[in-house]
């Protein structure tokens, strides 16, 4: 699903489901468009589009919350996070300009972690990420887990699926995301290393900034990563440890040991 507004970006979605189940997702769809934070859509479009291939298994990444309070402790924990994973100052800095900044991409940009240069075709639309989805199984575990923590939503879910498609790819180092919505102030730092690490106040609330960045090997073969963004159906079918909140501190040891 795409929602815009005069062109400019509005919501997306989008998710792997059985036949049976495509009714009430395409309704869930257009209510989460038509009742977004960022504004009332003047254009909605809904793909439906049969998996052209089994998908590939996948395994979701760890997930944790690094406790934080101001929008200044998540730039330094990121810096942090990015830096451990082995990307470069220039990158990260071009990354937080992005994600920043005030006008949004549709899609992710594709930045290589060394030089800091963007690899998608259209800076201003991005890559879109598809093709992705979690079994029932899974699913409902998945939902058990986050239940304990207060964190069964759909915004979680599709997140942390998405993270693990991107990083479940050998040439895709880290991801750093900030929500786009208004109203929705948690992003995270996701790699396979560390795995999904939800940081609070990343942004101020009522900002209109987000996106995503994929960190990239500056040896990657573009065109094939983009394949399996867009075209290869993955589907999540073990699920992994959820955490809650541990403060900085215990998070940067963990790391560090
Ligand atoms: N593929 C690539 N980029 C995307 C996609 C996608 N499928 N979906 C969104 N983006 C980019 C786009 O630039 C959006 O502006 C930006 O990411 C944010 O998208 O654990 O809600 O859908 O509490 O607003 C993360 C934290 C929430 C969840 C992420 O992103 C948690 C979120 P949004
Ligand atoms: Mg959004």
């Amino acid at each position: 699903m795409r929602a815009s507004r005069g062109g400019g970006h509005i919501s997306g979605a989008e998710g792997i489901y059985k036949e049976e189940a495509i009714n009430d997702m395409v309704s869930l769809y257009m209510e989460r468009a038509f009742r977004h934070a960022r504004g009332e859509p003047d254009m909605l479009k809904i793909k439906v589009k049969a998996l052209s291939k089994e998908p590939l298994s996948g395994t979701l990444l760890d997930m944790v919350t690094m406790r934080n309070a101001f929008v200044q402790g998540a730039r330094n924990a990121i810096w942090e996070l990015l830096c451990h994973i082995g990307v470069s100052p220039v990158s990260i800095s071009a990354a937080l300009d992005i994600v920043y900044k005030r006008t949004v991409m549709r899609g992710a940009s594709i930045m290589t972690s060394r030089g800091g240069n963007r690899l998608e075709r259209d800076p201003e639309r991005g890559i879109r990420v598809t093709e992705m989805g979690i079994s029932p199984e899974a699913h409902d575990e998945l939902s058990r887990s986050l239940a304990v923590f207060g964190l069964d939503n759909s915004t979680v879910k599709e997140a942390v699926v998405l993270a693990s498609k991107v990083a479940r790819h050998e040439d895709v180092l880290a991801e750093l995301c900030l929500s786009d919505d208004p109203d929705y102030t948690t992003g995270y730092v996701a790699s396979t290393e560390l795995g999904y690490i939800r940081i609070p106040n990343i942004k101020e609330p009522g900002s209109l900034s987000g996106g995503r960045v994929l960190f990239v090997k500056d040896s990657v073969s573009v065109e094939g990563l983009i394949h399996y963004l867009e075209k290869t159906p993955v589907m999540i079918d073990g699920i992994s440890d959820v955490r809650g909140e541990v403060s900085q501190g215990e998070l940067f040891s963990d790391i560090a040991g």
